[in-house]
């Protein structure tokens, strides 16, 4: 194998099992200290802890998804600095603890958004999809962000517009659901399931990034990665950051890991090997200036970590997960180029809900089956380039 096959296992109360794991061939877990409160430090306890648990059920803990970056960091608050000292004590834990690769994004507020968790296409199968009328109707209509109107054409405005005469209460509800409860819950984000008011929430954390354009917040990761990369280096820690997801600036807040220019510029911030890429295809795929094999072929030197999925960009705009065997992702050609590189942990990502997962619960985009019949269509490809077929 050339590459480390790996899963987003979400801990102990995942239902997916370790055992399930085995089954299908996963070598290594990619997770996180979900139950530790962002910003807090990682002690080397409940790291252990959890590393035991997992090896053993016979597998490894190889990657942490993620270490998250509290806000203040990346807006620059007063605790900053403590922030930033917090997160070096827990690189150096997990670094203590052998765990290597560590993931993180820098993304303000939000993390990844899509509009639709479950697009019902045409196989049956349900897929996670970003629709642009939507995200606009309800960044407009929902959130009534001061002067939002401005960040879309008047094309998209009179289809908002139009969407606003038709829409039901329970699409709304849905859509505050989708776009930010859902999908940030369960990955350390700012909104829980529980909070009781998480318009205001999310408006109030949008305020704290008034006045930060694109060169501040690079600025701020920069001031960041000064600061931990040493200790990575230290404890030869590979960091990797995730690409921005969807890859563009929304609710009127920029966004620094978009495509070629942006990554370029985070690499050469601090230009150490430990300073490096969450290679996602798939959320490069859905920024139609990125062409995924070239940014494979440029930033393969410094990724530690592949994210294989793909995404499609429909006329309209809007962009829906793909199996990897189609898309923008690419995943064929991106295969081929990393083949060269030592056995990178790679993961797939968003699978569909298909078959009989339909109905029951998992966090978006992490059902079983979808997901397993990825990384199964995934595994052919890679032992055909293995082979040099
Ligand atoms: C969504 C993922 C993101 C990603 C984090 C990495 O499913 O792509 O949550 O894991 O942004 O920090």
């Amino acid at each position: 194998m050339i590459f480390k096959k790996t899963w987003r296992w979400f801990g102990r109360n995942d239902n997916i099992t370790l055992s399930d794991l085995k089954q299908i061939g996963i070598e290594g877990i990619v997770t996180s200290l979900h139950n530790i409160p962002n910003g807090e430090i990682w002690p080397i306890e409940a790291i252990n802890n959890l590393k035991r648990y997992i090896e053993n059920n016979g597998l490894k803990w190889l990657v942490v998804e993620s270490l998250p970056v509290s806000e203040s960091i990346k807006y620059s608050g007063k605790n900053r600095d403590q922030l930033i000292e917090n997160y070096k004590i827990s690189l150096a834990n997990l670094g203590k603890s052998n765990i290597r690769t560590i993931c993180y994004n820098f993304m303000p507020v939000i993390d990844w958004i899509r509009t639709d968790l479950e697009k019902k296409q045409d196989d049956g199968t349900y897929s996670l999809y970003f629709s642009f009328i939507r995200f606009a109707y309800f960044d407009i209509y929902i959130l009534k962000r001061t002067e939002s109107e401005k960040d879309y054409s008047s094309d998209t405005l009179k289809k908002v517009h139009d969407l606003a005469m038709t829409i039901s209460e329970k699409e709304k509800k849905e859509l505050v659901e989708n776009i930010i409860i859902k999908t940030q819950g369960f990955i350390n984000g700012n909104i829980r399931e529980t909070d009781k008011n998480p318009i205001n929430i999310f408006n109030q954390l949008l305020l704290k990034y008034n006045g930060i354009d694109k060169k501040q917040l690079r600025e701020n990761l920069k001031y960041f990665l000064q600061q931990v990369l040493p200790v990575a280096e230290e404890y030869k820690i590979n960091l990797c950051i995730h690409p921005d997801d969807p890859p563009f600036p929304v609710f009127g807040m920029p966004r620094i890991v978009t495509g070629e220019k942006d990554i370029d510029w985070i690499l050469k911030s601090v230009d150490v090997h430990n300073n490096g890429l969450t290679f996602c295809a798939g959320s490069l795929s859905s920024n139609i200036n990125n062409n995924v094999t070239s940014l494979a072929q440029k930033f393969a030197f410094r990724t530690h970590f592949l994210h294989l999925r793909s995404t499609n960009i429909l006329s309209n705009g809007d962009f829906v997960e793909t199996s990897p065997l189609e898309g923008r992702g690419d995943i064929l050609s991106v295969i081929k180029i990393f083949k060269n590189y030592t056995k990178i942990p790679m993961r797939v990502d968003h699978g569909p809900v298909m078959l009989t997962d339909i109905g029951k619960t998992y966090n978006p985009g992490y059902s079983f089956l979808g997901r397993m019949k990825a990384l199964n269509e995934i595994s052919g490809m890679i032992h055909a380039v293995s082979q040099n077929i």
